[in-house]
């Protein structure tokens, strides 16, 4: 009997650790596709709610490109032809600016992306 309880307090704690550490992996909620090309990304902001994780499509329209977005983690290179992804949970309220991270010509310094993140 002794033997039985053990065993279902160990197969407790694995569903427990089981069920624990899916919930904290990232889930993407949802995915946002963000076109960049010679100068400016498409959309050039987004708006995602603070916790909420998001995954980030992008697709470069012509030369490779980047988007960093440092407060947020994100640096990313777009190649031309090969969509990449990014995710990312905002933990913190307020406006992100963003930026290409990759030279891609005279205008290279007008590339800027800002993530807006709400609070709840
Ligand atoms: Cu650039």
């Amino acid at each position: 009997m002794n033997n039985f309880r053990t065993l279902l307090a160990v197969i407790a704690f694995c569903l427990f650790t089981v069920f624990r550490s899916a919930s904290f992996a990232a889930v993407p909620s949802r995915s946002v596709e963000i076109h960049a090309h010679r100068y400016a990304f498409a959309p050039s902001e987004i708006t995602v709610k603070k916790g909420e994780t998001v995954r980030l499509i992008l697709i470069s329209d012509d030369v490779p490109h980047s988007l960093l977005v440092k407060d947020l983690g994100i640096d990313q290179v777009i190649q031309k032809s090969h969509p990449s992804q990014v995710t990312f949970t905002a933990s913190q309220a307020g406006n992100f600016h963003g930026r290409c991270g990759r030279f891609c010509g005279g205008g290279h310094g007008e590339m800027i992306f800002t993530v807006h993140v709400t609070g709840n």
